[in-house]
């Protein structure tokens, strides 16, 4: 049982417990205010409680085989896979998301645990060969111990496995602290591990807010933190571990992102990747982009085209497969991408495209408390010192940036924000590409395709103020592994390296 007396309850040390807080929350849909559940707030006892759980966990944890380990997880893939439906439309129900991107939130997920689960079976660790011939030596890892995961709501299935899946394999045990705005997502999730028969206390899940987060990254106990999320909430993650010796954090955040379109680009894939990039997840994805790079020569027919598709994609129910953008996610995030709007034009851009207030007949029957709002696209200066131009909005608030010179001015228009996730080059030359793919200041680098849509066996994540450590798919391993480098000696003399006299 998840749930007493109607409120979904927290999962520590393989129970189902209150916890010792009072307060509880409640999870709502973006798209019509809906109730969802209600959920009890974690408080600093709930966290305590459950990195001791993971603690002693570990002990045994860490013992059992990569292939036993992962054997747990498979079952979880199964499950992911068998309710791909029902998931995706739970993800899209909480989150908002439109129906085809909630169920590719939970493929993204079984990919996740897929990669995980299946490098079991592939021997890991480098064998090097010493400057001594008698000598072997080789790279060993280990798992680090207690792992906390803090995710955010707009991937919520995927994300969480991003952080857990590698972990669990590797051997660690797991706090995780979903987004507040998706405890449902989080509850099925924990509900999965409990039927896989994951030992007690391996995975453990604290639902709540950020002072339950920061229980986690405060714990001493806790040896990787990995995040993702906010700049903000990173950025002091990321100071306040890295004054702790021996604890590790792995943040990825945001992003102001670019699509850079050259004077022979083609212009159709210019479009519909622009589109894609600004407007899918409502502009909700650390990878959208909100800065669009535009040759002069091409500038008046992609202005034109990509305005008309600003001005005509469907937002609407997210649970109906016409739609192409749902909602945003809460009231005081509608309220800040409307404070961005109000910037940019306080700022003196020139307005495209303002779908801010959707029409009554736009918005369909039975949502009218949904959080909605349509594009918002203008064009601005790019060597203007622009707030609405550098800041992320983590919305669909487009600019529309000219430039008339190379490459080279290209991405320096592309680089001029203190941001470094993923970007885009759509152009026909190999030269600009390769220009681009060396010089372009970011993590996730796209070549004619939209900047979002990353696979999991790639590395995800950013440089600059978006990343610090990867906390999620392929090189999550280093954020959760110790490496031991061993030199095993096979003679009876010790010999060593640099030439360093082994006389006594
Ligand atoms: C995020 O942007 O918040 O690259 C994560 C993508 C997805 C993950 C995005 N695979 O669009």
């Amino acid at each position: 049982m998840s749930r007493d007396d109607d409120v979904y309850q927290h999962y520590i040390d393989g129970e189902w417990t209150d916890g010792t807080g009072e307060e509880t929350f409640t999870s709502e849909n973006p798209a019509n205010g809906d109730e969802l559940g209600k959920f009890r707030r974690g408080t600093e006892a709930d966290v305590d409680r459950a990195v001791a759980a993971a603690d002693d966990a570990f002990e045994e944890w860490k013992e059992l085989s990569h292939i036993d380990r992962a054997e747990y997880l498979w079952d979880i893939y199964h499950e992911l896979k068998e309710r791909h439906q029902e998931l995706g439309e739970i993800v899209t129900m909480e989150c908002g998301k439109e129906i085809s991107e909630g169920k590719a939130d939970v493929t993204e997920a079984w990919h996740m645990v897929e990669w995980a689960a299946g490098d079991a079976r592939h021997p890991k660790g480098d064998v090097v060969p010493s400057e001594i011939p008698s000598k072997d030596a080789y790279m060993r890892r280990k798992p680090r111990g207690v792992v906390g995961c803090i995710t955010p709501w707009n991937f919520p299935v995927a994300i969480p496995f991003w952080h857990m899946a590698v972990a669990l394999v590797e051997g660690n045990t797991v706090v995780f602290k979903p987004a507040e705005q998706t405890p449902w997502c989080a509850q099925i999730l924990a509900e999965m591990f409990e039927d896989a028969g994951v030992p007690d206390g391996v995975f453990n899940l604290v639902q709540g807010f950020g002072d339950a987060g920061n229980a986690i990254v405060e714990d001493d106990r806790v040896d990787t933190v990995l995040f993702t999320g906010s700049a903000e909430v990173g950025h002091k993650i990321a100071s306040k571990v890295g004054g702790e010796p021996g604890k590790l954090a792995a943040c990825e955040m945001g992003g102001k992102n670019n699509i850079v379109v050259t004077e022979n680009a083609d212009l159709d894939t210019a479009v519909h990747s622009a589109t894609m990039s600004s407007f899918k997840t409502t502009g909700q994805r650390c990878v959208s982009s909100e800065r669009i790079v535009v040759h002069e020569d091409v500038y008046d027919e992609f202005k034109e085209r990509f305005v008309e598709n600003a001005q005509n994609v469907a937002v609407g129910d997210p649970l109906d497969e016409n739609t192409f953008m749902g909602p945003l996610i809460e009231p005081e995030h509608k309220q800040k991408v409307s404070q961005y709007n109000q910037l940019a034009k306080d700022e003196g851009v020139t307005v495209l495209v303002d779908r801010e207030e959707l029409d009554d007949s736009e918005i369909p029957e039975g949502h009218e408390e949904g959080h909605w709002v349509g594009p918002f696209v203008y064009e601005a200066d790019p060597h203007e010192d622009l707030r609405c131009t550098h800041e992320e909005v983590f919305g669909p608030h487009v600019a529309l940036l000219k430039y008339s010179g190379d490459i080279e001015e290209a991405v320096d228009i592309h680089n001029d924000t203190d941001y470094g996730l993923a970007g885009a080059i759509i152009s026909e030359d190999y030269r600009q590409i390769n220009y681009f793919r060396d010089n372009a200041e970011i993590g996730l680098a796209y070549g004619n395709l939209p900047c979002i849509g990353a696979e999991v066996h790639l590395p995800f994540g950013g440089v600059k103020k978006s990343g610090n450590g990867y906390p999620s798919a392929r090189e999550v391993i280093e954020a959760v592994t110790e490496r031991t480098a061993w030199t095993l000696n096979n003679s009876k003399d010790i010999e060593m390296a640099q030439g360093l006299s082994a006389d006594i």
